[in-house]
């Protein structure tokens, strides 16, 4: 399976806001990253990219699994994600890093605030509902809801969200099973953002 499934349709981000002008306009119009690129054949959303990479590299199944009810159980997890994890997880990281950065100002800490209670809540859910004891969202084995909802608790972490220590032992039960040089790589960005922004 590829692992360069995050930006890899050509185009080289040099600073935030790249992504809402011209080249990077014309690769994705909808002005968001992901934009991936296999062949002639482009995806814009990432739960797409993400199964259809699965589907088509992964021939034993292990990343998007065939058997029905547990595939639900990723795709359950891949639609909740948009206006749970990833609205919060990204809106705590957006607002600490990047917002800033590119205003030359403080942390706006009223949304910032909004965003860690509501990502405790979507913690909690998290934990309850899609883990419920189990190692992983669909169960013992590893998905491409668990990388995706990896990104979502890691953005936020670096940028100094403390994570509850259930989602914390979950990450790295992700680690160990992407393997932890991979995984690192994978989740160096925003963790570089950060130090970067430090100096
Ligand atoms: N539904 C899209 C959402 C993509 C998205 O929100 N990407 C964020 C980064 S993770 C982004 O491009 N943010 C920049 C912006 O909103 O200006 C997907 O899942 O691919």
């Amino acid at each position: 399976m590829p692992t360069y499934v995050l930006n890899n349709a050509g185009f080289h981000f040099r600073c935030w806001g790249d992504h809402l002008k011209k080249p990077f306009e014309d690769v994705n119009p909808f002005k968001k990253v992901p934009a991936v690129q296999d062949g002639d054949f482009r995806i814009l959303e990432s739960c797409a990219a993400l199964r259809y990479i699965a589907s088509k590299y992964d021939s034993a199944g292990t990343w998007y699994p065939a058997d029905l009810k547990v595939r639900c159980k990723v795709d359950e997890y891949l639609d909740w994600q948009h206006l749970n994890t990833r609205t919060h997880g990204l809106g705590y990281f957006v607002n600490m890093t990047l917002v800033p950065m590119k205003t030359g100002t403080e942390p706006d800490m009223t949304v910032v605030q909004k965003h860690e209670e509501e990502l405790g809540r979507v913690e909690d859910l998290f934990a309850s509902y899609f883990l419920n004891d189990k190692p992983f969202i669909a169960g013992d084995t590893v998905t491409i809801a668990d990388l995706q909802a990896a990104c979502e608790f890691e953005q936020p972490q670096a940028a100094g969200y403390k994570l509850k220590t259930a989602t914390k032992e979950y990450l790295e039960r992700v680690r160990k099973a992407v393997g932890h040089g991979l995984y690192d790589e994978l989740h160096a960005a925003p963790k570089d953002l950060v130090k970067a922004m430090k100096k």
